[in-house]
């Protein structure tokens, strides 16, 4: 008796495999647009969005970018913390080699901030210890988020990215106040006003 050979697939099973197989690509294609276009529609996209964690229009940022040679034109001039007329607060930070400016940050705790970041000269990154914040700094490109700090205390902010030779040595802090504690704002016009040059 001759050994039977091994069963072989018969000719339709396999168009079953094949379907299959093309239904899990098709499903994964169709995955893929749904996400890009719920992207698209909730501004999630960074290339899409304008600033909008605040909504705001900053003064000298267009589409999200600033002139990084020419920051005294615009709302990053005076880095530090400012208190807008609806009460809220915005932080302006500027990352260059190898320090934050400002050194650090007073916030209230319990109230959103919307953070606006850039880096002036190299890549940087703006990465507040024991939080999820980690965002890296083009320069010349506007990072913005917004934040609110729930317990008060002090942070850590590093730079993520190799920046050079002083790269360990910039670092900065949040200080978070008790909510309802006064904190020291920028005493000038919002960087939202727009500015004349
Ligand atoms: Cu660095």
């Amino acid at each position: 008796m001759t050994g039977r050979a091994a069963p072989r697939l018969e000719h339709h099973s396999l168009n079953i495999y094949e379907n299959i197989w093309l239904l899990i690509g098709l499903l994964i294609q169709l995955l893929l647009f749904v996400g890009v276009i719920a992207s698209l529609v909730s501004g999630t996209s960074p290339l899409l969005s304008d600033n909008t964690a605040s909504h705001n229009h900053l003064a000298g940022v267009q589409s999200g970018r600033v002139d990084p040679a020419n920051l005294q034109a615009t709302a990053f001039a005076k880095p530090g913390l400012y208190q807008l007329e609806d009460g809220s607060y915005q932080a302006i930070v500027v990352a260059r080699a190898f320090a934050f400016d400002p050194p650090f940050l007073k916030v209230p705790a319990g109230t959103p901030i919307d953070f606006h970041v850039t880096a002036q000269d190299v890549v940087h990154g703006y990465y507040v210890y024991g939080t999820n914040i980690n965002v890296d700094l083009m320069p010349g490109q506007v990072s913005s988020f917004r934040t609110t700090f729930d317990t008060p205390g002090e942070y850590n902010v590093i730079c993520y990215e190799y920046c050079g030779i002083g790269h360990h040595n910039m670092l900065n802090k949040i200080i978070v106040e008790p909510a309802g504690t006064e904190v020291p704002t920028v005493d000038a016009p919002s960087p939202t006003q727009e500015t004349q040059p």
